[in-house]
């Protein structure tokens, strides 16, 4: 046999357990309606988000639900502190206020993914 199979094993078991995708917390209840302002799916594939650019106003709270299709992803903004991780295969229900005006840069934070291009742009208004 050869001694290649394990270690890909291994290394995908270790990739997991780096992601924290091996031993996963349970995902937050998706939140009702009165919660939020907006609800809208972002779905994370190829090295895309999709939608890849977002228009919000100040004060607006938005239901997200990112889906990670290929991949473990983030939905990452590092200006707004938001830094969400979606296991492959799940979609991750999450909430935000948007309390300040500005642009700014989305990116996943896993080794490889924004360089290939998976960024976006978040203005609020
Ligand atoms: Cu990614």
């Amino acid at each position: 046999m050869p001694p290649l199979a394990p270690l890909a094993a291994w290394c995908a078991i270790l990739l997991l357990a780096a992601t924290g995708c091996l031993f996963r917390a349970e995902d937050p209840p998706t939140p009702s309606p009165d919660q939020y302002d907006q609800r809208m799916t972002v779905t994370m594939d190829a090295f895309r988000f999709a939608p890849s650019t977002f228009q919000f106003t100040k004060g607006q709270t938005v239901a997200f639900d990112l889906a990670a299709v290929d991949s473990h992803h983030t939905f990452t903004v590092p200006e707004l502190g938001i830094q969400w991780k979606v296991c492959k295969g799940r979609t991750l229900p999450v909430r935000y206020q948007f309390t300040s005006a500005g642009n700014y840069r989305l990116s996943c934070s896993i080794e490889g993914h924004d360089d290939a291009g998976m960024l976006g742009f978040i203005s609020v208004r």
